[in-house]
């Protein structure tokens, strides 16, 4: 059969359920003959997930918002070099938790840098390679906020205040109503059936537009 590679992105605040759905929507997508990786960001790759402990993690006394922003687009420039682009390339799909939606909402909404700088990153670093498609995982920031805290030791984003995450969810819902064909939003407040339910139905309606299944 042939098919065009697409990328599909899973986004949303902490403690969202991405990692929960990224692998319901991966056993769906191989279920229908989808050949394809799964890798996420910060990371992905051997020196990506070296930048994700600098990014995360408390060994410096913190970081300028724009070592921030060009650490996360330097972790992205390997990811898409060695992992993103040569999947693409022999035709696989690629499933990625988190990508540049992360840099607007977090780096633009929460941490209040231009966007227009953001938007000269991207092209600079990926040129016109976007996401086909992506799932938003909203949901109330402390909602997500109180899954999170109950699972591990916050890291250095999850130590944000309120505020910061609610500037990150407007960023991420704007972007959402600006491109309503690439987006799909899921409502991530409900129960962990109700969100697959939803997902579920989300990604069939994608199946069927990719592949006419
Ligand atoms: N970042 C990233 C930037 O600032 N800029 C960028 O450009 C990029 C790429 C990455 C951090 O980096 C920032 C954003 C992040 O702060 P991460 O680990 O990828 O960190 O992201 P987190 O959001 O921290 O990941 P989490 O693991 O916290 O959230 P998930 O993956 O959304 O949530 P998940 O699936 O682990 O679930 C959390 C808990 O909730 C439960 C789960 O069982 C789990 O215990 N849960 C539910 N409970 C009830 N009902 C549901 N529907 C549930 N879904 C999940």
């Amino acid at each position: 059969m042939t098919r065009t590679a697409r990328f599909i992105t899973v986004e949303g605040l902490e403690g969202a359920g991405k990692t929960t759905v990224l692998n319901a929507i991966e056993a769906q997508l191989r279920a229908s003959g989808v050949d394809l990786i799964t890798t996420r960001e910060p990371g992905g790759t051997s020196l990506g997930e070296d930048i994700r402990e600098l990014l995360l993690g408390h060994k410096h006394d913190g970081m300028a918002d724009d070592t921030e922003l060009l650490l996360m687009f330097a972790a992205r420039a390997e990811h898409l070099h060695k992992v993103i682009r040569p999947a693409l390339d022999r035709g696989q799909w690629v499933l990625c938790d988190r990508f540049t939606d992360a840099t607007y909402a977090y780096q633009g909404g929460g941490r209040g840098i231009d966007m227009a700088r953001i938007e000269t990153l991207e092209r600079f670093v990926q040129g016109t390679l976007r996401p086909d498609h992506t799932f938003l995982l909203d949901l109330p920031v402390k909602q997500g906020l109180d899954r999170a805290a109950g699972r591990s030791e916050p890291d250095r984003f999850e130590k944000q205040r309120e505020a910061f995450f609610d500037a990150a969810r407007a960023t991420y819902r704007a972007r959402a109503q600006a491109e309503p064909g690439r987006f799909r939003i899921i409502d991530a407040s409900r129960d962990l059936n109700g969100v697959l339910a939803q997902l579920q139905a989300s990604v069939s309606a994608l199946l069927d537009e990719e592949l006419g299944a």
